[in-house]
């Protein structure tokens, strides 16, 4: 007997990249030529080692209970049947191919087919296996290529002056840095598709990044120093090699001068019965921007690259902080079920909730953003360095002129559309639980 099995929006080596998020599968049987089969087949769907890699689990349709196998029917006439798979959480790959689906038939042991997929998630730096940190690291080091790399896009959207205001001190500043962070992401995953942007969780120690085999260690003038191994010791921005940062804060033991997760997610929290939930905070999630996430670039001293604005995208540090930056977000999301951009909870005004459109270019939800929107001239700035947004096979969003509204519902809750493959490895699809 022979079945198929396929799984939506392969890559075009055939491969799956899966997050949290339900993708859509279908199974069949081939053998359907002769006619002389008039029985349907039961077959299961399993995870093929469920000790070692990256872990699946199945469902029948996108908004039913997933559990670790599957049960389907397989029509004799060889039509499709429908499965819908999602990584689980607390159990993402570390290496492309470790998750592998395994259909057998009812009772059987031999498999009839198995597929290799990855559950690709970003990750908390500080616990990334040393093969990891280093698929990161090389990544990075060649998006950059010594300076004349593609990476110089991306160090000049965070530079200039008209770029800035679109990207900071308004509601924008999250969605923009969610797309910036995932079109940098993208073109990591072009040169290796196995690898994800990790984040800094500032709010803890993590000696494990300040190493000089990940993010270098800082000498006593802020210059940065990198083991042999480290790609990123050919790091070249501005013509300048290396990264100067100067923590301010004891690396091996300390945390950045934040305030931590927990308050962090209290901020705009209006959700009843709630744990964290005062009741009389009126701050709106953005105001995040200020504390935890300029603090924590002011965590570092002196002439620390990663302290302005101007000059953070030289510091390959300052995306592993503004993935936690995001992470942080997307966790509150999860938190308080705020994925719908047509409710004034989910996307905060400064201000009121009902109050007129935000006067800043960038900070509505119907504006495009700049650059991947390909405006130019005042008020946006007069290049636009990377358009359009990088559309994959992967996923279905955002389009390539993503509006601010468009980088809100990134886990396809609400909309399976809407889904842009990328996830936190503790911010699970859905909402938590109340
Ligand atoms: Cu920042």
């Amino acid at each position: 007997m022979q079945i198929a099995m396929a799984i939506a929006r392969e890559d075009a080596a055939g491969r799956n990249y899966l997050t949290w998020a339900p993708v859509q599968g279908t199974v069949r049987l081939l053998d359907v030529d002769a006619g002389d089969r008039v029985d349907p087949v039961s077959v299961t769907l399993t995870n093929d080692n469920p000790e070692v890699g990256g872990q699946l689990e199945f469902a029948p349709a996108r908004d039913q209970n997933r559990s670790a196998s599957l049960d389907l029917v397989l029509p004799p006439d060889g039509s499709p049947v429908d499965f819908w798979v999602a990584g689980v959480v607390g159990k993402p790959s570390s290496t492309d191919g470790d998750a592998v689906i395994r259909v057998a038939e009812a009772g059987a042991v031999e498999a009839l087919v198995s597929k290799p997929v990855m559950v690709r998630i970003r990750k908390n730096a500080n616990q990334l296996s040393p093969a990891e940190r280093d698929r990161f690291t090389t990544t990075l080091a060649k998006l950059n290529d010594q300076g004349a790399g593609l990476f110089k896009d991306f160090r000049e959207m965070h530079r200039q002056q008209l770029a800035l205001a679109q990207a900071h001190g308004a509601p924008g500043f999250l969605s923009w840095h969610r797309a910036y962070l995932l079109d940098l992401e993208r073109e990591l995953q072009r040169l290796d598709p196995s690898v994800t942007l990790p984040y800094w969780r500032f709010d803890q120690p993590a000696p494990n990044l300040f190493t000089a085999d990940f993010m270098g260690r800082s000498g006593a003038l802020g210059n940065v120093s990198f083991s042999g191994t480290n790609l990123l010791r050919q790091w070249q921005t501005d013509g300048a090699a290396g990264v100067t940062r100067e923590p301010g804060f004891n690396v091996q033991t300390g945390r950045a001068n934040v305030i931590n997760q927990a308050i962090t997610l209290l901020l705009g929290g209006d959700r009843p019965n709630a744990i964290f939930d005062t009741g009389t905070d009126q701050d709106g999630f953005d105001e995040m921007e200020f504390n935890p996430h300029g603090n924590a670039h002011t965590s570092f001293t002196g002439s620390s690259y990663i302290r302005s604005r101007g000059t953070a995208p030289r510091d390959p540090l300052f995306f592993l902080l503004h993935c936690n930056v995001d992470r942080l977000w997307a966790r509150w999301q999860w938190f308080h079920n705020r994925f719908d951009g047509t409710q004034p909870n989910t996307f905060f005004f400064r201000g009121s909730a009902t109050s007129t459109p935000h006067t800043d270019i960038g900070h509505n939800l119907l504006d495009t953003m700049w650059p991947w929107n390909n405006v130019t001239g005042f008020p946006r700035p007069d290049n636009a360095p990377r358009t359009p947004f990088p559309q994959v096979a992967t996923a279905t969003a955002p389009g390539p002129a993503p509006t601010v509204g468009d980088m809100i519902d990134y886990l396809g809750f609400l909309n399976a559309q809407s889904a842009m493959n990328f996830a936190y490895d503790d911010v699970p699809f859905g909402v938590a639980p109340t």
